[in-house]
């Protein structure tokens, strides 16, 4: 049985629209319970930046319209969010408003007026370039930023990280996550480990790595995520904690399209999973995990030609869909007794290994009839009874991290 899950479940939402260049978001759910953006909008001709806000006020179904955070004559790309215990938002992007490309600062405890601090010291003081900020909150209330080094002159240094106790002032260690990193991004999992994934190559032939710590300073060697030859903007997202996802942009033919792949132990990656299928450029995905869904953002071209005219999107996944084209082992074994049946079945389900799951009957329309089930199951069976259920044909479909079992259930 062959039926996309991604169709079953989501649609993709168009966030932005007109003839701008959207690009790059930033995106959080908020505590008051707004999913706000921040993202770049870019000249076409020299894909100068300035960066505008959206909002959601119904987690992602309708969008507001874009409002401008700065507009200033240089270019401000880049940004990265994160909201205070107190509702406040930092946001840090780069500007070249000074000699060098610097990360800036900027608050605002409404999303609608900004206080713009200037630039960040960051302990450089030979004239690189520091860009490409993303910063994670981490549950001391302390911040951590990753973000790319460059020489006077435009060439890459690699990865760099540093902390904050406020989000105003950072440490001036200048420490070093990896040397060739081009977009490190950042993030905390477990309140334990530092994931920094980032892209890596040369010419056009890039591939996602990354490298973990538990201190800033001492890195494990690096590891390997993709092996595409170009695979761009990775986005590591927690999802709670048992597994860590990460967003990127591959391109297996002449346009990159939206991709993640999901971990439990930071070494073995579930199979990858793929977003979008189209001929337009989808890159700079960014995700969340809120719940047990990942949702992501991210910005698609118009045209088949890229960096004309681009908008953003939103979808939300279910938290572990693995496409049946891609494949991946089941995590158990779903048995439906009776079937066919009267009016219901009981569902079973034999799991060689705990995790989260999510049981649930839909039409074959794709439609959900009744969530049987949604939370952690340990190893071992379990069993659920459907309720009422009229004649027909249903799908039955069960899905955990890495893993998705679909069965008919006909019902006379
Ligand atoms: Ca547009
Ligand atoms: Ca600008």
């Amino acid at each position: 049985m062959n039926i996309s899950i991604l169709a079953l479940l989501s649609q993709a939402v168009q966030v932005t629209s007109g003839t701008a260049l959207d690009y790059q978001p930033a995106m959080r759910l908020l505590s008051e319970g707004r999913v706000f953006v921040v993202y770049e909008v870019l000249d076409p001709g020299d894909l100068s930046g300035d960066l505008y806000s959206v909002y959601s006020t119904d987690r992602g179904a309708t969008w507001s319209s874009p409002a401008p955070v700065i507009t200033s004559p240089a270019s401000e790309r880049h940004p990265a969010l994160v909201q205070m215990p107190d509702g406040t938002l930092y946001l840090y992007y780069l500007s070249d408003s000074t000699a060098q490309y610097r990360i800036h600062m900027a608050s605002s405890t409404d999303g609608v007026i900004w206080t713009f601090y200037g630039p960040t010291a960051l302990g450089w003081t030979g004239g690189e370039h520091q860009i490409n900020p993303e910063v994670v909150f981490e549950a001391d209330s302390s911040l951590s930023m990753s973000y790319q080094l460059m020489t006077a002159g435009y060439s890459n240094l690699g990865g760099y990280v540093s902390h904050s106790d406020d989000g105003f002032s950072w440490d001036l260690l200048m420490r070093q996550a990896d040397a060739g990193a081009r977009l490190p991004r950042i993030t905390k999992w477990r309140d334990s480990v530092y994931i920094v994934t980032y892209q890596q190559g040369s010419g056009s032939v890039y591939d996602i790595f990354y490298r973990t710590s538990q201190d800033l300073t001492n890195w494990t060697a690096e590891m390997q995520l993709t092996a595409t030859s170009n695979s761009h903007d990775s986005h590591p997202v927690p999802m709670g904690d048992s597994a860590v996802a990460v967003f990127y942009a591959t391109a297996p033919g002449s346009s990159y399209d939206i991709y993640y792949q999901v971990s439990h132990d930071l070494a073995s990656w579930d199979p990858e999973v793929r977003i979008t299928n189209n001929n337009l450029y989808d890159n700079q995905p960014h995700g969340l995990c809120v719940d047990d869904t990942l949702w992501v953002i991210w910005s698609q071209s118009v045209y088949p030609t890229p960096y004309q005219d681009h908008d953003l999107y939103f979808q939300k996944l279910p938290k572990a869909v693995v496409n049946q084209e891609t494949g991946g082992e089941p995590g158990g074994l779903l048995d439906l007794r009776p079937n066919p049946c009267t009016r219901g079945s009981v569902i079973s389900l034999a799991l060689a290994e705990g995790g989260i799951y999510r049981v649930a009957v839909y039409d074959p329309c794709g439609r959900l009839v009744q969530e049987v089930f949604r939370g952690e199951l340990g190893q071992g069976l379990h069993s659920w009874a459907t309720g009422d259920l009229r004649p027909g044909v249903y799908l039955v479909i069960c899905e955990g991290v890495g893993s998705r079992e679909t069965s008919a259930l006909v019902v006379k």
